[in-house]
């Protein structure tokens, strides 16, 4: 279970870092048989790993020195403030240190990474605490033993390669930024606190029944979990379940609850406590379901006025400030959405913070990007690993209304659709108060435009990646689309086309801003009128990074944003403000 950090009060070890590339992946210990063999009396000093803190005197490893690296600023991505590691993929060492005093009075002390891109691993004072792969979502390890009075060396070795057997795998349109991209915390608990707890809201016969789920790091829990949510004048115990969960259910009349809507955002507090451990958020409390091709919030029908964004900022790769995620949210608001999709990976934990704040709906998603391995089983476990580790982050944001567990994956192997509806079973045994969609294609049959994915019967919500006017047909072309007869609701999850900023001619040539303004305006007033499509996140906010778009104008960058890397807006931005603000979607 994901120790939730969130609400918890955290000492950051973020600031200035060392950290030297080691790209031959020599320094985790010499090969000791080699050397053993030649009678070299100062060799030995060349067998001290890395991570051991005496190699930070003068005379070890002098070829290489972590103490003597390059100073870097944590979190960032790598080569965003280091010219020299511009375009480096493969091992980085890093180092910190902090004193003892830092950290607050407790029992227990975790060590908590908000994202490393992508295989981890982490030392505490010359002791390994543990290996962690996947570049987007929080992990954390026990650092208490190995804690010492005074100063403390964190070493951490990431390997920001791409694998064949990773997720995602090698091949993405999206740049592969390394490095430690989030902060990194230390968290103090009692030696019993509650690591994690989960709010779900379900609206039935006029009340409002507020589930709440708690799990206990206590091998016997000795107490009862309590809940109070001051607002509503809730006070009670949750009951026992088996080992550490604990978990009630608090039905209140709906006439005395504020629900969490888009337009009205109202978060109340819910505070657990449990013997000396106290944990509070900010929750939303609203129900998400769907109804013959609608999606509905608190039952009442909501198109979802949406746009795709990744998660970069020119010059600093994935490594967003507050400034940078307020600078998001002002673009999604002056576009008029009430919903986004953050593609193709977990973004910041910050951004749906935010998104609960300001009413914006959101689709989270796992980089299951393309050709994933989905039949080999450590790759299916690292699946499930990164939608736990998502989910478990993000279950008391009532923004996230989505997860979505793969995009444009191959509908035409066998494997995949064995493995993706189990990964649709694993999300909702996690979370079953939200929607699993994915982002899939659709086919061009004699009867239309069509949905014929085997995944469809497994999820609540079809998400469609359609190119009309881009890479193929006419941008009205939707217009042929076919209501799904199962009813199931489809949003349109990603259409568009490039444009470089500042570039104008006819409307007809591609590239130009004409050209793509003229996409959106035949996407749109096809999607309008349809009456299955419940929404649409066109590709994308802004521009991004992408090795593979090199023609003259992308130059390194995928341009189907409304905006330029540098915030510029191009005439599509209109174009799809005036849809989402004209009403015609009410
Ligand atoms: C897609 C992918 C997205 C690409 C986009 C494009 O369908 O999901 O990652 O960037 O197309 O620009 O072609």
């Amino acid at each position: 279970m994901q120790l939730l950090v969130g609400p918890r009060e955290t000492v950051s070890i973020d600031g200035v870092w060392q950290a030297i590339p080691d790209q031959y992946e020599q320094h985790d210990g010499y090969d000791e048989d080699y050397f053993d063999d030649l009678d070299q009396p100062d060799i030995e000093m060349m067998h001290r790993s890395i991570y051991e803190p005496e190699a930070s005197t003068d005379a070890d490893l002098i070829d290489y020195n972590i103490y003597d690296g390059y100073s870097v600023q944590v979190p960032s991505s790598l080569g965003e403030n280091i010219p020299e590691f511009r375009g480096y993929e493969g091992w980085m060492w890093f180092a910190q240190t902090f004193d003892r005093s830092l950290i607050e009075d407790g029992d227990r002390t975790h060590l908590r990474f908000g994202a490393v891109n992508y295989k981890t691993k982490v030392w505490l004072n010359g002791h390994e605490l543990g290996t962690h792969e996947g570049g987007f979502t929080p992990f954390s390890f026990e650092a208490t033993d190995a804690l010492e009075d005074g100063e403390n060396v964190v070493v951490v070795r990431v390997d920001s390669k791409r694998y064949e057997d990773g997720m995602p795998e090698k091949m993405t349109d999206f740049y592969n930024f390394g490095g430690i991209n989030r902060g990194v915390d230390l968290v103090t608990t009692p030696a019993e606190f509650i690591r994690n707890f989960k709010v779900g809201t379900t609206i039935a016969d006029g009340a409002v029944d507020i589930d709440i789920s708690a799990w206990v790091d206590a091998s016997e829990p000795s107490e009862p979990v309590t809940v109070e949510i001051p607002d509503l004048g809730v006070e009670t115990e949750l009951e026992a379940e088996n080992g550490p969960a604990f978990s009630g259910t608090i039905s209140i009349p709906e006439s005395a609850v504020d629900l969490w809507s888009p337009s009205d955002p109202r978060l109340y507090t819910v505070r657990l406590s449990y013997r000396g451990d106290t944990i509070e958020d900010r929750v939303g409390l609203r129900e998400v379901s769907v109804d013959g091709g609608e999606v509905r919030i608190n039952g009442e029908p909501i198109w979802l006025r949406g746009i795709a964004l990744h998660e970069e900022v020119a010059g600093q790769g994935r490594a967003l400030d507050s400034e940078d995620i307020r600078t998001r949210f002002q673009w999604l608001n002056e576009l008029g959405c009430n919903y986004a999709r953050l593609a193709h990976y977990p973004h910041t934990e910050e951004m749906a913070r935010v998104a609960d704040e300001e009413g914006i709906l959101l689709w989270e998603e796992v980089p299951a990007y393309h050709d994933v391995n989905f039949g080999d089983e450590d790759v299916q476990e690292l699946y499930r690993q990164q939608l736990r580790e998502l989910i478990q982050r993000d279950w008391n944001r009532a923004s996230v209304i989505l997860w979505s567990i793969a995009n444009e994956t191959n509908h035409n192997d066998e494997t995949r659709n064995e493995v993706l509806p189990q990964m649709a079973d694993y999300v909702r045994e996690l979370d079953d108060t939200r929607l699993v969609t994915a982002a899939c294609f659709i086919k061009d049959t004699d009867d239309g435009l069509v949905i014929d994915d085997p995944l469809k019967g497994h999820l609540d919500v079809v998400g469609i990646n359609e190119y009309y006017g881009w890479y193929y047909g006419d941008a009205d072309d939707m217009r042929r689309f076919q209501d799904d007869p199962e009813g199931t609701p489809v949003v349109i999850s990603e259409t568009g086309g490039g444009a470089k900023w500042g570039y104008h001619g006819e409307s007809n040539e591609r590239w130009t801003e004409e050209f793509q303004a003229d996409i959106y305006r035949g996407q749109t007033s096809a999607l309008e009128d349809l009456e299955q499509i419940a929404g649409m996140s066109p590709w994308i906010l802004f521009d991004f990074r992408a090795p593979i778009r090199q023609n003259e104008y992308q130059r390194g960058f995928n341009r189907k944003g409304l905006i330029d890397q540098h915030g510029r807006k191009k005439e599509a931005f209109d174009v799809l403000q005036e849809f989402y603000q004209s009403g015609r979607l009410e």
